[in-house]
């Protein structure tokens, strides 16, 4: 992974010296969204953009439905019995890689890669003894074009649609409570396995003193993966203000996104289930997100962006049991030339 960040470090410090013209004539830090938002902007004819995002989630306690659950409801099974593993909590950290490049002033190709770690720490009830496994490694590829539908001087229209490759594993595996190894849970697992449609539509509009934007995206399974299962469709809505200041180099923003993630279809056949992290009937959800970020554009580097963000879901309704997502951060890095 560091190899890939001296990569991207030696980009961005090496392309300085290129004799090029520099393109964005627009550094203002909110004419890109919040930096958790994807295919939110478009680029100029031959405009390159590479980008660098690195995310941390983390999740704790459980969640039935939308009320808070017990350790003895994390234990339940839908049909009453009992696993007899619980998991405790998850930490994943994603690091993103992106780049962009604009074939016209109508169409931007982007591809972005992704690196994943995740971590779940579990117990095992009948002895209290507890282990964290782990997972990490590449994540799906995904491939978007970005076609402009409509652009005048404070609104602007795009439609995105992609396919996201199925290069993550989904047949991680760790040690278990047993000593033998065992395959990890769906939400320990890299990818999808299954080619993925990717679709979206943003609008954007900038006035003098701020900016707003609303995007939806949707991912849909196509067919069933290797090990007999879909993931479920993905919907999203996102909205968002943001107030320039500084200048107009730097921006606050608060955003407002709607998740609603489907259950697994079929199910893993690798899987034992041992805890509601195996169990498909725990997987999807309904979800709304708050958050608040920062963009910040470097005038004096060529105008490379630094934006941060922080997102904490406002209500949650899971399948089953589940563990509850605390808190995501995200740092972003993007530079074009
Ligand atoms: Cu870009």
């Amino acid at each position: 992974m560091l190899k890939n960040i001296y990569i991207i470090l030696f980009l961005f410090t090496n392309l300085s010296f290129a004799d090029h013209k520099h393109n964005d004539e627009d550094p203002r830090a909110d004419s890109h969204a919040p930096i958790h938002i994807m295919c939110d902007h478009y680029h100029k004819k031959n405009e390159i953009m590479l980008s660098y995002r690195f995310m941390m989630m983390g999740m704790d306690g459980y969640l039935k439905g939308s009320s808070n659950a017990t350790y003895q409801n994390a234990r339940t099974k839908p049909d009453g019995s009992n696993y007899m593993i619980v998991p405790l909590e998850m930490n994943m950290k994603m690091h993103m890689i992106g780049g962009m490049y604009a074939i016209s002033d109508d169409i931007t190709l982007m591809l972005m890669g992704s690196y994943l770690d995740n971590e779940m720490k579990m117990k095992k009830h009948s002895n209290g003894n507890k282990k964290t496994m782990k997972s990490s490694g590449w994540g799906d590829t995904k491939f978007n074009i970005l076609k402009k539908l409509h652009e005048e001087n404070s609104m602007k229209i795009h439609a995105n649609l992609g396919l996201s490759l199925p290069t993550g594993s989904i047949s991680k595996k760790d040690t278990m409570f047993s000593g033998s190894k065992g395959t990890l849970g769906y939400g320990m697992q890299l990818g999808s396995g299954t080619y993925d449609l990717l679709g979206g539509l943003t609008y954007l509009k900038k006035l003098n003193t701020f900016s707003y934007g609303l995007q939806g995206t949707v991912v849909k399974r196509i067919g069933e993966n290797s090990k007999d299962y879909s993931l479920g469709d993905m919907y999203k809505i996102n909205s968002w203000i943001a107030k320039p200041f500084n200048d107009k180099c730097s921006s606050l923003s608060l955003g407002l996104e709607g998740v609603f993630l489907e259950k697994i279809d079929g199910s893993h056949k690798d899987i034992t289930i041992m805890s509601f992290a195996q169990d498909k009937e725990s997987s999807g959800y309904k979800r709304i997100n708050l958050s608040a970020g920062f963009n910040h554009v470097i005038k004096s580097m060529n105008n490379i962006r630094i934006a941060f963000e922080f997102s904490m879901p406002v209500y949650n309704d899971v399948n089953s049991v589940q563990l509850e997502k605390d808190y995501s951060t995200i740092l972003g890095l993007q530079y074009s030339f």
